[in-house]
Formats: C-alpha cells, structure tokens, sequence
C-alpha cells in the first residue's frame, strides 16, 4: 500500500520498503519455454485487472488497476540501468502503460500513435528500457477512452515510478507519496476545476470578439481521494514538530487542476515533473495538472491536527485531502483554514533563474482551439487548424534546438505534455525564465507559452493535452524525425 501512513519510507529503508512493494519477478511457464532461453527474469510485474477500491467505509467503488492497488506499485530502480516491466492484461482489451518522463524509445514508451505494440487482452507483454533521467516519474494507462469512462485515465491504471541517482542527498525524514485523484466520472457542462480568470492576467492570446457558441460537455466527477482514500477515511500522516517531509505530489486525475493547501506551513518546491528546479522557493499552494509532478519538502513546525486538501470547498469535502497530524496532539477535529487569496497564485517562473537561451534552429508556432459541442455534444480540439494526426507538420532534426510557442486561444487552462522529451520553459504570459525542465506544462486560458526542446530522442514522439477527452477529441499531434 502506498496509502499515506503505510507509505511513510524514512530514507534509510526507502530501499528495502520500496522492494517490498514492488513484486519480485514471477517465473511465467511462457517466458521460461521462450525461444531466448537467455531472456532474463522481469524486475517487475503489473497485473491489469478489475478491482475494488474502498474510498471510504462504505465507498467502494470498481475500476481497473494494477496489481490490485491503486496507486499501482511503487516501481524504484536505479538511474542508468535496464529494467524490465512485465505487463499482465486479464481485461478483454488491448492496454498500453505510458512511462511518463522517461526518456525511452517509441516502441516501448506506451502510445500507440507512435507504434509502441499494444499489451493484448489476456495476454502479457515486457517493456524494456534503461530508467533515466532521475526524478519522480510515473506510469498510466495511455488507452484512448473516448465516450467510454471507464477506459484509460478514467480508470485506477496509475502509479509511481522513481528512478534513483544515487547521490540524493536525502535532506528529509520522511518520504511520502500523494496521488491526486478523482472517481466515477460523468459528463456535464460545467468545468468543475476553473478558477475565475483572473482580471490580471495578461491573457496574450484573447480573441477581440468572444466566442459565443455554448459549450460542450466536460468531464465532473463527485468523488476525490488522495491514494486511494478520501479525506479522513484513509490513515493520517503522522508527523513529528521539526521534521522534514518530501512530499512527492502527482496529480492523476483524467480531468482537473488542482490545487494544495496546508494551512501554516510553506512547500518548499524542490523539483518540477521530477527534474530539480534551479531556484528552490516556498509557496503557499500548490498548483498541479494532470500529469504533472511536484517534489516539495514540509518542515514541520505548526503542532495540530491539520488538512492537506483542495481550495476549492466541494472538491475537498467530497475527498481532495489528507489529515496532518503532529504526535501527542489531543485536538480531535483537523483543521482547515484557507491560505490568503493573493499568496494562491501559481507562478512556475518564480522557480526558475535569468539566463538566455541560445537561439532557436526553428521555431515552431501551436494554435489550439476549442470548438464547442461538436458531435455528441462534446468539444473538439484544433492544433493549427485541424484534429489530430498532422501527418509530417511537425518534423525534427535530429540535434536541433526547438522553440515551442503554445498559444491556447480556448477559455480552459491545458496541461501539454511532450512524450519522451524534456523541455525548458522560456516564457510563460510573457514573463521569462530559464531552467525549469519539465515534461508537462499548463498553458492558462487564453495564455501563452514557449518552451525550448532539443531534439535527441529520434523517433515518433506525441504531443497532447493531458486531459483525457481532450486527447481523445483532436488535441494531439505527432512530431516525427526527418
Ligand atoms: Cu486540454
């Protein structure tokens, strides 16, 4: 279990924990009567099936995950070494696992756009691959769902993936992971995550005329969890007064930003989707995507009994939170309290440092658009005009220094994720910054931003919005090699 109690790891049995929780390889009579009878045993094994999760006594409800956990197990290996997953499907459909930010080859990094062969239904097969970089990775389903949610994201197919480096100086005293999640999704108008824009915002890609067209339908959920409990339901976080805990923070939801609060105390944010920032800052909110991931560290200095959770009231009373507690506390009930208002804004740039970026080889302009209520009433998404594939629109040679200018001429904020790269962030609504790595960035709505990409991974390499159904509805494109 990686439930928030159970998966406190203090680094020095990080290791042993981790192994404990990752299965050690089984023998399978097809992979020992292979033709390679040299064909190494796999150091680790997911089993994708239909299970159970109790969210919360008397909250059950049923999804499709890995290894009956959700999140699926902790899968921890060393930076630079191969590693093979082997991949067990006792579904009836075909399944892909997406390593999200590694940098891997195609036919293995788990989408099918760009020819990563498919794990069949009642079959198994093994993804193999050298673990780099170091960071906080993850692993999901990269199924399109479409109408169906009950299918790719939408389902408990999610987990975490560490790569270690070995020379983490291990500057904390407990190790914990959050998984943000949402559950039983279902379709309506409203966009359940959206602040209100904010008048100040520069908003750079703002049509003069509005577009009036009602819009389509989007996908809400009713129930949240951190891991696999709801707010309360699971074991709390047991802290001690003076300790440091990193928290590594991935927001799994098919749909929604969220956004994370713990009233007195501050997130020291260390790494962005895995990759240390240049300039550590502490922050009262966490903002995080679908895809993304934040490593921050908590010092624990405000004895209580507190809640971790969503700003937004019905996200966190129907689930979004975890219950902070200090040792030898007597108050019963935790305790929420707001952050201030003007200390909630999330400002990636603030992590980053002045420095300037080498020219570009190319620069390659992203126009996304929404249209609407297309058919059955849901939105489709434009990349420069048009759906998904844009066969041979974007092509890299290899070496090349790319600039990414992603101008979201839609009232939504999109987490854009570039499979099998890291990107740097130049500017983001006009400010600049340089050293931020990250392989998921959100672009606010009607925002702007560039990013800056060398060009090093040969092969198919897909872009997208990791929402779910606004990769399944034309909001992806492919970048090939020439
Ligand atoms: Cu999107």
């Amino acid at each position: 279990m990686i439930a928030a109690g159970a998966g406190i790891l203090r680094p020095a049995f990080a290791q042993s924990v981790a192994l404990q929780q990752a299965p050690m390889p089984t023998p399978h009579p097809k992979v020992a009567t292979s033709a390679k009878s040299t064909e190494r045993a796999a150091d680790f094994t997911l089993r994708i099936a239909p299970m159970m999760v109790e969210l919360a006594p008397q909250v059950v409800i049923s999804t499709i995950g890995y290894s009956n956990k959700v999140p699926g197990p902790l899968l921890r290996m060393r930076e630079g070494l191969s590693v093979i997953v082997e991949v067990v499907n006792d579904t009836d459909v075909p399944e892909y696992v997406h390593w999200h930010g590694l940098l891997i080859p195609s036919e293995v990094d788990g989408a099918e756009e760009e020819g990563t062969p498919p794990v069949p239904p009642h079959s198994r097969r093994r993804y193999q691959f050298v673990a780099k970089p170091a960071g906080s990775r993850w692993y999901h389903s990269h199924t399109a769902a479409m109408m169906d949610l009950h299918r790719g994201a939408y389902t408990g197919q999610f987990g975490f993936l560490m790569i270690d480096s070995g020379n983490d100086p291990g500057l904390y005293d407990q190790e914990v992971f959050l998984a943000l999640r949402e559950w039983e999704p279902y379709l309506n108008t409203m966009d359940q995550d959206e602040e209100p824009a904010d008048p100040n915002d520069p908003m750079p890609e703002k049509p003069a005329t509005p577009d009036a067209r009602p819009n389509g339908l989007e996908v809400g959920a009713p129930l949240y969890s951190i891991n696999d409990k709801m707010l309360g339901a699971g074991e709390p976080l047991r802290v001690q007064l003076g300790q440091r805990v990193l928290m590594h923070l991935l927001n799994a939801s098919a749909s929604q930003i969220h956004r994370i609060a713990l009233f007195g105390h501050h997130f020291q944010v260390i790494a962005l989707d895995g990759n240390p920032v240049p300039t550590p800052q502490p922050v009262d909110v966490i903002e995080i995507a679908p895809g993304e991931r934040v490593d921050a560290i908590v010092e624990m200095n405000l004895p209580g009994v507190w809640i971790l959770g969503e700003l937004r009231d019905a996200a966190r009373q129907s689930g979004m939170g975890i219950v902070v507690e200090y040792a030898n506390q007597a108050q019963p009930r935790p305790q929420w309290i707001p952050p201030p208002t003007a200390k909630a804004r999330w400002d990636y740039t603030i992590f980053g440092k002045p420095a300037p970026h080498p020219p570009p080889d190319q620069t390659i302009d992203m126009v996304f658009e929404k249209v609407p209520g297309g058919p059955h009433g849901i939105n489709h998404w434009l990349v420069n005009g048009k759906e998904y594939p844009h066969d041979r629109e974007f092509v890299f040679r290899q070496g090349g220094r790319y600039r990414l200018v992603f101008h979201n001429r839609s009232d939504d904020a999109h987490p854009l994720h570039m499979h099998r790269h890291l990107f740097e962030l130049v500017e983001l609504n006009g400010k600049p910054t340089a050293g931020i790595k990250k392989d998921t960035v959100i672009v606010p709505a009607f925002g702007r931003a560039t990013v800056d990409l060398i060009a090093d991974q040969p092969g198919l390499t897909l872009f997208h919005c990791h929402i779910q159904q606004h990769m399944d509805f034309g909001f992806r494109a492919l970048f090939r090699y020439a």
